[in-house]
């Protein structure tokens, strides 16, 4: 059974006004009762997050939110954890109690949709409490919208159709990390860097994710350390390409022959997630900072120490001496971007194993939006080691490869 991680999953975040039936429906779709429901306003505090398979679409991760409509201190506060969802959520259902409809605060809401670009889906609940009559003109009203009772399975069964064919629309089903780059049959070296910060006994999920993704498109990966890099190149007949950690990235250039295409992990999943392109524009701003230009260090989750050590000393500490400056850092870990992103003059995100597509362009588009300059960990050591042209000509190659896969 293919278990696919949280953040390769699209996400369907359910929003509405409090008591609406968001919590009902999410364990509707679910099959079960995981989130507490209760005809209290304002049940749902914090947004829960499922990984679920909706059939027959497939793998999808499933988003309860607190309602929108509540002023209250806590209210407050809840809201913006809901709306910190926004940020993650490809597909919106917004459930809207038939009888208690407000179409200001719907307009409201899809106004925030847009901007973080997420097709909705309007669904009316609790059909059950209105008129034939009154339901009919609903309907003719809001043509596009889907009218569910939470006992009838058959209304829950439509919805989840209709979710899978959005879905099916905005292609983020699962994507490859490298199989679009690579044909099957390639040979890939993994060089993994184990120092006093990697964890014991495993190694760290991009690694992982990478390997599978080997596995999945018939590519063969050797998995080194670079201590047996230089051998391991002489035993293979013929490596396509060679894989490593970002922060061996420069004594990983010089062992490997020029002849050999080379990129690291962060580069493969700036690719994947974000724009590669963008990242690469980005960096090239670095020249342009002043004294005491702001940067805000991007992270997706509250990191290990291997990328404490990445991204709160090596990379500053390269980069004021690359700029001969001084610069000041912030640090912010989660799905959103801090209230004041307007105050930087760079972002620098991490490698975001831990955030889906979704989360990750929508921080790239505002980045875009507000002409801040974005960049992430992978592309800007490999720039300040001054390996940037060699580790990016996958990406230009990828086109060409791709025709005879
Ligand atoms: N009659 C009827 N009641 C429903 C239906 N769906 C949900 N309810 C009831 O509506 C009330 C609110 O449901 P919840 O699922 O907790 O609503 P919510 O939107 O999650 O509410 P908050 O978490 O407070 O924002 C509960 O008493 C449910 O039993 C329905 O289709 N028909
Ligand atoms: S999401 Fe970012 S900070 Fe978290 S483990 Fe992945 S690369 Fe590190
Ligand atoms: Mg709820």
């Amino acid at each position: 059974m293919k278990k696919t991680p949280i953040a390769n999953r699209p996400h369907v975040g359910i929003y509405g006004n409090t008591n609406a039936g968001k919590s009902s429906l999410f364990n509707a779709i679910f099959g079960q009762d995981i989130a507490i429901v209760s005809e209290y306003r304002g049940t749902t505090t914090d947004p829960i997050i499922k990984a679920m398979e909706l059939n027959p679409y497939g793998p999808i991760a499933l988003i309860d939110t607190g309602g929108l409509d509540d002023n209250t201190e806590v209210g407050i506060k809840r809201m913006a954890k809901t709306k910190n969802m926004l940020f993650r959520t490809d597909l919106a259902l917004y459930v809207a109690d038939i009888s208690d409809f407000n179409e200001d605060d719907y307009k409201k809401i899809v106004l925030q949709f847009e901007r973080y670009k997420i097709p909705h889906i309007l669904v009316f609940n609790k059909i059950d409490q209105v008129t034939e009559i009154e339901r009919k003109r609903m309907e003719l009203k809001y043509k596009d919208s889907v009218f569910i009772i939470l006992d009838d399975e058959d209304s829950i069964n439509s919805l989840k159709d209709r979710i899978g064919d959005e879905l099916q629309k905005l292609e983020v089903k699962e994507d490859t990390i490298i199989g679009d780059i690579l044909p099957s049959q390639s040979t890939v070296v993994l060089v993994i860097h184990l120092d006093e910060a990697a964890p014991r006994g495993r190694i760290i999920l991009p690694q992982v994710q990478l390997i599978r993704d080997c596995l999945d498109h018939g590519i063969k990966a050797m998995v080194v350390r670079e201590t047996e890099l230089t051998q391991t190149l002489r035993e293979l007949q013929k490596v396509d390409l060679v894989v490593t950690d970002s922060q061996i990235f420069k004594m990983v250039s010089d062992m490997v022959p020029e002849n050999i295409i080379l990129t690291s992990f962060s580069m493969l999943f700036a690719n994947q997630k974000g724009d590669i392109d963008l990242l690469i524009r980005g960096v090239y701003e670095i020249e342009n900072l002043a004294d005491c230009s702001r940067i805000l260090m991007a992270e997706g989750c509250s990191h290990s120490l291997t990328h404490e050590d990445i991204g709160r000393v090596k990379i500053p500490n390269l980069l004021k001496k690359y700029i001969g400056k001084e610069l000041k850092f912030d640090f912010y870990s989660g799905y959103d971007f801090p209230g004041n992103l307007s105050d930087y003059d760079l972002v620098i995100h991490c490698g975001a194993c831990m955030l889906n597509k979704k989360a990750v362009h929508t921080r790239l588009w505002f980045c875009e939006d507000m002409g801040i300059p974005v960049t992430n960990y992978g592309v800007i050591l490999a720039y300040l080691n001054g390996i940037l042209p060699r580790c990016s000509e996958i990406f230009h190659l990828k086109n060409e490869v791709k025709t005879y896969d």
